[in-house]
């Protein structure tokens, strides 16, 4: 069994389908609608996020583990035995494979996600390739306090949050997780973070408008889950993605554009579109190496060392 007390989990779900249905009806509300990210990530959303880190065109899944297996020794370095992993956001799990294969003396690895499908079959890949470590998954939104397993929470914590997915929040809100996570990592916690770097426009918004039209697929995939599970009747051919550069805020910003003046009912409201008008779903921050730094400090992190690859186009920090 994936879970050892599947009550827990069960209303965890439960949870987080309410939060979907107040998430969508209330960002569909505002001026300038909006749908968080966290909801691309369905089974559908995490099998297209997997193909979308393989394309040709985005490049920070393939640098960052380069990073990764360039210096995940050094990373580790120090960390006590008998110590747990706790990753946030792990999706399918395969970067941290790298970082287990240097750490044989630990004592559990525990994964959070929203994407249960992600977590299983991250579980099922790490129970063939680590068959003597103990993987502890949950389905969670890692904003949210952690509490972990009794058993675990009086062993040194070391977090790992890979992906540059502190990008797809505010400065703001990523600030606010990082203070969420100095909690949950104390009290001698350390982070190992992935930040994507800014560079030229171009090459940035080409990593979000891939040719073979995957991330379009998987921003309007969140369509198809509101028609799925929320009852919503998208006609999924009359959006189209886009993706662009914002400088002022040196962001990605991916939005589904309405191709036509039309309505959208969900649970029994009705939603007005004009032809052209804007669902803004996900922003994707990059951070010069300082600017991270900074956004470190004001949560409480001292930035210790920090990795690169050799174009300058990812960084990965150890936070202390
Ligand atoms: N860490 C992996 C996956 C990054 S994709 C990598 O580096 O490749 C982002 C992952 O974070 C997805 O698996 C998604 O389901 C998860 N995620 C996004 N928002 C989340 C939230 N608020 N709480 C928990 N998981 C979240
Ligand atoms: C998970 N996250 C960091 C990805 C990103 O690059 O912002 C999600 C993504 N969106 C489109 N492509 C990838």
């Amino acid at each position: 069994m994936l879970y050892p007390n599947m009550r827990e989990l069960l209303s965890e779900r439960f949870a987080l389908d309410d939060e979907f249905a107040s998430a969508v009806l209330g960002g569909l509300s505002r001026p300038q609608k909006t749908l968080p990210c966290r909801f691309f990530y369905d089974a559908r959303g995490s099998e297209l996020f997997e193909a979308i880190t393989r394309l040709p065109e985005y490049y920070p899944t393939r640098t960052e583990t380069a990073i990764l297996k360039a210096h995940a020794a050094e990373m580790v370095e120090g960390l006590p035995e008998g110590g747990v992993l706790v990753e946030f956001g792990s999706g399918s799990s395969r970067k941290t494979e790298i970082v287990l294969r240097q750490l044989p003396g630990l004592a559990a690895y525990v994964m959070i996600d929203v994407s249960q499908a992600a977590l299983a079959g991250a579980k099922q890949r790490l129970a063939q390739h680590f068959p003597t470590l103990d993987v502890r998954a949950i389905v969670a939104d890692f904003s949210l306090p952690l509490s972990l397993p009794d058993d675990l929470r009086g062993r040194a914590k070391t977090g790992f949050f890979p992906g540059s997915t502190i990008g797809n929040l505010t400065p703001g809100e990523a600030v606010r997780l990082l203070r969420v996570f100095r909690t949950a990592l104390a009290p001698q916690g350390r982070l190992i973070i992935g930040a994507d770097l800014k560079k030229d426009a171009r090459r940035l918004v080409l990593a979000y408008n891939d040719g073979a039209g995957v991330t379009a697929a998987f921003n309007l995939n969140l369509l198809a889950r509101i028609n799925r599970e929320l009852g919503g009747d998208f006609d999924l051919g009359a959006f189209r993605h886009e993706a662009i550069y914002n400088p002022r805020h040196g962001r990605i910003e991916m939005h589904l554009i309405s191709q036509k003046d039309q309505c959208v009912t969900i649970q029994g409201q009705r939603f007005s579109f004009q032809a052209g008008e804007s669902i803004h779903t996900e922003n994707s921050y990059k951070y010069a190496i300082d600017q991270f730094q900074d956004l470190a400090r004001a949560a409480d992190w001292q930035p210790r060392r920090v990795w690169t690859d050799a174009d300058a186009m990812f960084s990965v920090h150890e936070l202390g």
